[in-house]
Order: C-alpha cells, then structure tokens, then sequence
C-alpha cells in the first residue's frame, strides 16, 4: 500500500494547526501508520532537503525547519502521495488555493506550515530517512469498507 510522509513544520505547531491538519487527512480517509513530535537536529534537517542545498534559501530553511518541534507523520492509502500534496496546496501559501492546508491558513513561503513528498521515491527515502521499521505501525481500519469499493 502506498505511504507518504508529512510533516507539520513549527510554524503550523506553534499556530496551533496540528489537530486540524491531521483532522484533514483523517476525515479524507487515509490511514496514520506513524506519528512523533521531534525537535529536528541540523543533520537530519540537511538530509531531508538535500535537493535544495545549492538553492539561496536552503540556510534559512533548515534554520527554520530546526527552530521548533515538527509533527512527523506517514500516512497510507491509495494514491495517498498526490492526494496529500493536493490537499496541502502550492508552494506559496498566498497563490495556494482556498481549501488547501496552506491556501487556508498561509502567507509566505518560508512559513508554508507543512511538508509533504512529492513522488513515490522521495515519500521511500523520507520515510526511511525519519523513522524505523519498528516505528511504523500497519493496522486495518475498520472504515475501509465504507471508503472502497
Ligand atoms: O515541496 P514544497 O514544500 O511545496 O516546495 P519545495 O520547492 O520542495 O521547497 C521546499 C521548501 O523550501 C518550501 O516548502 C519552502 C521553502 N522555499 C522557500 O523558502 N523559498 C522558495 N523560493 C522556495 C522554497
Ligand atoms: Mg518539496
């Protein structure tokens, strides 16, 4: 089954947004098969987003992404990747749609209160990159009947 990870940045903690972004994936009907507040170190921070490391804002993200304690999830169900970046919204939370995560409650960029994978692969190597095997738990929600086919 198909897994992403998300992560509440410390913007949405502090903004008080955890129930309510969680609340979102729930009621969509994904399945939460992991979940931990961290304090993120620097290390892991540099790892996660390796792929900007050349880009201008890269020391102010990881800055930001170390200033408080993240929400760090991994979600499952089917086609749950794009449907995830779907419901969080464009990059940009003040061109992000209404209804989004970041269309509803963002401003600027660098405070777009979540993050999301953007592909199959990249949701692989976050998963791995912030928790265990042990930390996942796979389990059969009893809805499943009532949200498939
Ligand atoms: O995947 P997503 O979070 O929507 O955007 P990315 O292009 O991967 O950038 C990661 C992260 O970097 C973004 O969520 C905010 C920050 N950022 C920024 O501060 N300024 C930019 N011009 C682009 C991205
Ligand atoms: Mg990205």
């Amino acid at each position: 089954m198909e897994r992403t990870f998300l992560a509440i940045k410390p913007d949405g903690v502090q903004r008080g947004l955890v129930g309510e972004i969680i609340r979102r994936y729930e009621t969509k009907g994904f399945t939460l098969v992991g979940l931990k507040f961290v304090k993120v170190s620097r290390e892991l921070a540099e790892k996660h987003y390796d792929v900007h490391r050349e880009r201008p804002f890269f020391a102010g993200l990881v800055e930001f992404i170390t200033s408080g304690p993240v929400v760090a999830m991994v979600w499952e169900g089917e086609g749950v990747v794009a449907a995830a970046r779907k419901l969080i919204g464009a990059t940009n939370p003040l061109t992000a749609e209404p209804g989004t995560i970041r269309g509803d409650f963002g401003i600027n960029i660098g405070r777009n209160i979540i993050h999301g994978s953007d592909a199959i692969e990249t949701a692989q190597r976050e998963i791995s990159l912030w928790f265990t095997e042990e930390e996942l738990v796979g389990w059969q929600p009893h809805l499943a009947p009532w949200l498939h086919e």
